[in-house]
Order: structure tokens, then sequence, then C-alpha cells
């Protein structure tokens, strides 16, 4: 494996292993809550509560306080709405984890900045004060991976999981991943080859590599096994380069996934069982749904997942969104659909897509907001308009990467190819010429991102 310097941001300096302890219980015949701290830093942690029904009737709706002493404050909630009253913050269901059967219970996470502990905790009103709150240890030891520590992105983070609505390493710290998106494998093969690959991890600094396997136009669908071979091949390229792969199953045309269940699960069973001791491989199981309803999406989703988790039980899953993946902005719609009505497995993400020359403030907002409460992944951007070509739109690009760094949310970018449309990184007969190197093959969004990457 290659060593050279990782350009992944690590902001969380210090973790320890998850302590767990239910700290608040409430009489019987009634909601408990119980609250659980499952990892800490020196300036922060991430909590669970777990409100369960002891009754033996369903309850319909439920709500849970926590007052934090001065100078602690939640900074953001998941599977829960959460609302801010002084030192006081208010939990409600999320939308869909209202009703609780009769001894069913539901979860929530939060993200606290500072280390004081809860000091009362209500829930549907009723006190459970008296309750101590052990401290969580604090690891001194920190296993900091920074980016001046070297080795490949892969070396450093290890495997991935989901950790709230961020992308966590193997020591649970926050991870953003910045890297590059083929165009579609059928058309330019020559782009993918050891040197391409060795600069784009060696020299762009790239920590990730999306694999675009489009299903329709003389994809997949015309040679399933070819197709599975190339795709198994590039994730060993990005493999020995220490760089994650991205395993995008491009469906376009139609924008139904459903017209292609039955190929997306052959596929998947395939290659997450062929990379499933691996721990670099990502798998988005639908490129841009369009013309279709979340809960379709959501249906798909929930039959294509458990194909993987079957061969592949921890690796992290990017589900498209409605509109081609605008998160239903480009339909009408935003994210509470899916904050809503979020799909039946743990460790997944939602795509997010953006041309920023097509793709500004409206677009910027809903991803700010949506961010709060789902764990998002730009797996495709471009710097020109939606048709992928036209001119290099550098001010909504600047917007949306800073946006994006300032979320931690990842990126690929469309395309590393020599394609002739404005979104290419490099100039037209690159790929063929096999000159992979310097800057003078460079497009002006090659350059751009290439700077972009290189910064880290
Ligand atoms: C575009 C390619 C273009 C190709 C077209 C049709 O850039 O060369 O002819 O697809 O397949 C997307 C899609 C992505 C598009 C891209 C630009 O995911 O396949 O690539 N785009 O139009 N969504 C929004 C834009």
């Amino acid at each position: 494996m290659k060593r050279r310097t990782g350009s992944i941001l690590v902001t969380v300096l210090a973790v320890v292993a998850a302590s767990s302890a239910a700290f608040f219980a409430l009489p019987a015949s009634a909601e408990t809550a119980a609250f659980s701290v499952q990892s800490s830093w020196n300036n922060g942690y991430q909590a669970q509560v777990t409100v369960t029904n002891d009754r033996s009737s369903a309850i319909s709706t439920w709500k849970v306080e926590l007052t934090l002493p001065a100078g602690t404050s939640v900074n953001q909630a998941w599977n829960a709405t959460l609302a801010t009253g002084g030192n006081t913050y208010t939990f409600t269901p999320a939308g869909w984890n209202a009703t609780i059967p009769a001894g069913g219970s539901t979860s929530f996470g939060l993200i606290v900045n500072g280390s004081g502990r809860p000091t009362a905790c209500l829930v549907n009103g009723v006190s459970c004060t008296g309750t101590t709150t052990p401290s969580p240890t604090v690891s001194s030891a920190s296993p900091n991976p920074s980016p001046s520590a070297g080795g490949t992105p892969v070396g450093v983070n290890g495997q991935l999981r989901v950790c709230g609505t961020k992308l966590c390493n193997q020591h649970g710290q926050v991870v953003q991943l910045k890297g590059m998106s083929t165009h579609g494998i059928q058309w330019f093969p020559s782009c993918y080859t050891d040197a391409s690959l060795d600069w784009l991890a060696d020299d762009w600094n790239a920590d990730l590599f999306r694999i675009s396997m489009y299903v329709q136009e003389q994809g997949y669908e015309t040679d399933p096994a070819g197709f599975t071979a190339k795709v198994n091949a590039l994730v060993e390229e990005a493999t020995e380069r220490g760089m994650y792969a991205l395993i995008d199953f491009h469906i376009l045309t139609p924008g139904d996934p459903a017209f292609n269940l039955e190929r997306a699960k052959t596929f998947f069973a395939q290659v997450s069982a062929r990379h499933a001791d691996k721990k670099n491989v990502i798998y988005e199981i639908a490129n841009e749904p369009n013309g279709v309803s979340w809960a379709q999406i959501k249906n798909y989703a929930d039959q294509v997942i458990p194909v993987i988790r079957a061969n592949d039980p921890d690796g992290v899953v990017i589900v498209g969104t409605r509109g081609w993946s605008s998160l239903g902005v480009s339909e009408g719609g935003n994210s509470s659909e899916i904050v809503n009505n979020p799909v039946s497995a743990a460790n997944v993400m939602y795509a997010f897509h953006f041309y920023a020359a097509s793709h500004k403030d409206n677009y910027r907002a809903e991803v700010e907001r949506a961010a709060a409460s789902l764990p998002l992944f730009v797996t495709e951007f471009g710097t020109v308009t939606y048709t992928g070509d036209g001119a290099v739109d550098t001010a909504s690009t600047s917007a949306w990467l800073d946006l994006l760094d300032r979320l931690k949310i990842g990126y690929a970018n469309w395309t590393f190819s020599d394609a002739a449309e404005g979104s290419a990184a490099l100039k037209p007969g690159t790929c063929n010429a096999g000159a992979f190197g310097g800057t003078s093959v460079l497009t002006e969004s090659g350059a751009l991102l290439r700077n972009r990457l290189r910064a880290g």
C-alpha cells in the first residue's frame, strides 16, 4: 500500500469506548427514559435516550425534557425533534416514532457540547430528580490520527460507520471523505488505469473513488457479469491505494429504482460477497431516482440493503433521494419526507447531488436544514450546470464546498474523465494518451477540484 499524507479532516480529538449506563428511571406502569453516554471526547459527548412504554396499552406521543448545567448545550439530535428553551432541551417525536406500543421503546440520539451531564429529566412531564449521573472517562490517550500522521485514508481511518448525522472512522472521529467520481465506466475505460489511479491517490490526495456503473445506456444490463467484474477490479485498485471505493449503481433513466430491483439484488449480492472483508467499500444503491415517491425509493432500499448486510454487515450504505437525489427539492419536496419515514436500517446515509451552476441558495438551505437530522453524503456534484456541460460556476462551487466542509459532508466530483464537457476534470484526449500528471491536462473544473482535494 502506498503511503501518502492523508487529507481527511479529523474533528474529534479523543474518544473512549462506549460507556452506557441508564441514569433515569421512572415508576413502573408509566413511561421511562434511560439516558446513556455512547462516546465522549474532550469537549463533548454523544448520548442516547431510550423512551420505554411500561404501560399495558400504546401511547401516541412522548416528550423528554433534559436540563443541562450552564456551559453545556445540546448541539444536535436525531430521531427526535429538538426545541431549546434556556438550559432545557425538549425532545419530541421525529414523526415516525411517536407511537410506542405497550412494552415497546424508541431511542433518539444527541450530541452535547461540554461535559456536563443532565441535572434533571422529565418524561411526559413526570420528574425523575434525585438520580446520579456517573461521569464517563475521557481518554487522554487520543487516537487522534491527524492529517500529518501520514498513511493512506483507509490506513488512518479504517472501517467507517454512521455516527449520529455524520460519518465516523474506526476511532469514532468524524471524517469527511473527498474524492472523484468516474464517468460511465462503459464509456471511459482508458481513464481508469494504474497510472491514473496513482495520480488520483498520490497527487490529487483523493480519499474516495466513486465507481459509476450505469445500469442502462450500454451499461450493466447489457453484460451483468462483465460489469460486475469491471467494478470489482476497480474496487481492488482503490483498495491497493488506500482509497475508499464507492460502488455507484447508476440508475438514471428510468428513474424508478424498482425497474432495476432484481438487477440490484443480483449485483449487490455479488459485490458485497466479494468485498465483505474490506474496510473501504461503501455502497450507493441508487444514483438518482426521479419521477417516483420517496415511499417507492424507501421500498427499494428496504429490499436491497438486507442483501448487502447479509454479506457485509458493517458496510455503510447510501440511499439516493427523490428528484435526482435532491432530497426531493427538484420535484417540489424536501427532506422532511425522509426524516418522517427513514429507511428501515442502521448505518445508512442519504445522497444529495448538486450542479453548482444550476442549484444554489435554496438547495444549500435545504442541505443545511437536512444535515441537522439526516446523515448526508454528496456522492455526485458538478461545478457546471446539471447537463454536465457549460462553464464552471466558481462562486457557487466554492459556496457549496465551504458549506460541505463546515458540515463535514463527504463528496465526490463528476467526473474524473476526459469527456468533452465542462464537468470533466481532464482535457479531451488525456486518457488515450495516458497523460496522467501535471496540471496542463486539467480543465478549469479539474484544476479547481485538484486544488481543493490537495488542500485537505
Ligand atoms: C451525464 C454525463 C453525460 C451523459 C449523460 C447521460 O455527463 O456525458 O451523456 O449523463 O448519461 C447526473 C447524472 C449523470 C449525468 C450528470 C450530468 O447522475 O449521469 O452525467 N448528472 O448531466 N445528475 C445530474 C447531472
